[in-house]
């Protein structure tokens, strides 16, 4: 086993990786920015190191810094989480030059995934089925034209360089080629450093399926079936369960292998996750995402495999604790990401002070957050205050399980988007399982559902109403020290 991990991140995912070197008796290294030095997992952590200001360039992103602290604590492996440095190869190949074991796939690996058009060709050779559209990148509009010809309209341009939705443009026609090609090669440039863009036939409405594969040092590559991530906003997702209401278990069977094939096909050796789009009863590889991700905890709450273990034991040169003919799928789990951000305003962030905090708990709940009572959530990351994960037997206790848990939540400071968790767990269609990528856009009554909930759970709040009467209670105290003060000046000393 490595002896000493650094965690090369912030938050509630910070919290899980140490949560696991905890059970694993490994001692954990938190690395924090100036703005993270009151966050619980500084403090969860057994050492912890600052490692600059508050913006992320000028810290988590600082690949000298997190290794300068690796060695300077004597951590021989680094867990990058999620986002920040989890899928730089730079970051992995400097690890890995420095003798520190990086938590996740190789840097040759990470490099492949990374370049999306490099993933599609890959898959191809793979036998995997790919959207169909482009195997290399465009060379121009005439390229584009008869590209777009051969798979007919609608088509959508992506560049190359980064994956997750930003730059995309759908083109209805030939007319907006020109204009579009242009428009997602100048994100590009600007985003990722790269104008390289391909082409895919546009499908409307697809479903989000992604699987959950584990590969190991021995060549070794299982799946853990599969989570929906259809319920996303501008590419973010909010929403995330598994099993999917979709699948049947024969398609279940056929996606994971062909999805722990193209892991096995790439030599990938950690955690990740194969995408697809899901439409008519068909499936298309998507892309890789190289790390773990948010969504994980409904995969573990339905399998019972841990999923950041099994990655310290993969970087450890341990095999999978677990085989694929092992592995059972049981019950439904959902999870809502409740964010600092304010559902009736567009979405907006809402960063600020955590007045009064109380998390739901009992049968089937995991809360995986960072927050606490009178903890401020700093503007400069992303404004997640935690992750409501419920199991139950299946899809239908699950829901009832999520809004019951829902309506035990407490946060009052800050604005949250629980009320939009609430309008969906007590949506028609999404009860019914009808999912697509466009749901939100799609269902035109949330926002009026969510007023309508925050009207009638008003009584609740004012039930609750003393857990924010700060001020009072602050004066209540003052007033009692001033009096305590006074009678210890005032006594003639005998
Ligand atoms: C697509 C697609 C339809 N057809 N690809 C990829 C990353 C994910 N976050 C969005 N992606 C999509 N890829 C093909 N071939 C639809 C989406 C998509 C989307 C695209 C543009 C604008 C908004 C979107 C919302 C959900 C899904």
């Amino acid at each position: 086993m490595v002896k000493k991990i650094l965690v090369a991140n912030r938050g509630e995912i910070a919290i899980r990786v140490m949560r696991a070197c905890r059970e694993l008796g490994i001692p954990s290294v938190a690395v924090y920015s100036e703005a993270d030095k009151g966050a619980l997992f500084a403090k969860y952590a057994d050492e912890a190191y600052s490692i600059g200001p508050p913006p992320a360039a000028e810290s988590y992103l600082n690949i000298q810094k997190v290794i300068d602290v690796a060695k300077a604590s004597g951590a021989d492996a680094i867990h990058p989480g999620y986002g920040f440095l989890a899928e730089n190869p730079k970051f992995a190949s400097a690890c890995e030059r420095e003798g520190i074991k990086f938590i996740g796939p190789s840097s040759r690996v990470l490099e492949l995934m990374g370049d999306k058009v490099a993933a599609r060709r890959e898959m191809m050779k793979a036998g995997v089925s790919v959207v169909p559209g482009t195997d290399e990148c465009m060379a121009g509009f005439e390229q584009a034209r008869s590209i777009a010809d051969e798979i007919g309209y609608p088509v959508i341009i992506k560049p190359s360089g980064g994956g997750g939705g930003i730059g995309m443009t759908i083109v209805m026609n030939e007319g907006e080629l020109p204009k579009a090609l242009e428009s997602t090669q100048a994100i590009a440039t600007t985003t990722f450093g790269l104008a390289d863009v391909y082409i895919e036939k546009y499908l409307s409405n697809p479903r989000h399926i992604e699987f959950q594969i584990l590969g190991d040092s021995k060549g070794n590559v299982i799946h853990l079936g599969e989570r929906e991530c259809s319920i996303q906003r501008r590419h973010q997702k909010l929403i995330e369960e598994s099993p999917s209401p979709a699948l049947t278990s024969e398609l279940r069977c056929k996606m994971g292998e062909v999805a722990a094939n193209a892991a096995r096909w790439v030599g990938y050796e950690g955690a990740g996750t194969v995408e697809f789009l899901f439409s008519d009863g068909r499936f298309y590889f998507l892309e890789v995402n190289a790390r773990v991700q948010v969504e994980h905890p409904v995969t573990e709450m339905v399998t019972g495999v841990d999923i950041v273990k099994e990655q310290i034991r993969i970087t450890s040169g341990l095999p999978l604790s677990i085989k694929q003919e092992e592995v059972r799928m049981n019950g439904s789990a959902i999870e809502c990401r409740i964010n600092a951000e304010d559902p009736l305003n567009d979405f907006v962030p809402t960063p600020g002070k955590i007045k009064s905090y109380h998390s739901p708990g009992g049968t089937g709940i995991r809360v995986d957050s960072g927050v606490y009572t009178s903890y401020t959530i700093p503007p400069f990351y992303d404004p997640m205050i935690s992750k409501l994960i419920v199991w139950g037997r299946d899809r239908n206790e699950a829901i009832t399980r999520m809004r019951r848990a829902l309506y035990e939540y407490v946060i009052i400071g800050i604005k949250n988007n629980i009320p939009f968790h609430k309008a969906v767990m007590e949506n028609p269609r999404f009860v019914k399982g009808e999912l697509g990528t466009h749901f939100i856009d799609r269902e035109t009554t949330l926002l009026e559902d969510m007023k309508r909930i925050m009207e009638r759970e008003k009584p609740l709040e004012e039930k609750l109403s003393h857990l924010f009467e700060e001020k009072r209670r602050i004066a209540a105290i003052a007033a009692v020290v001033a009096i305590t003060q006074m009678h210890h000046y005032t006594q003639p000393k005998q």
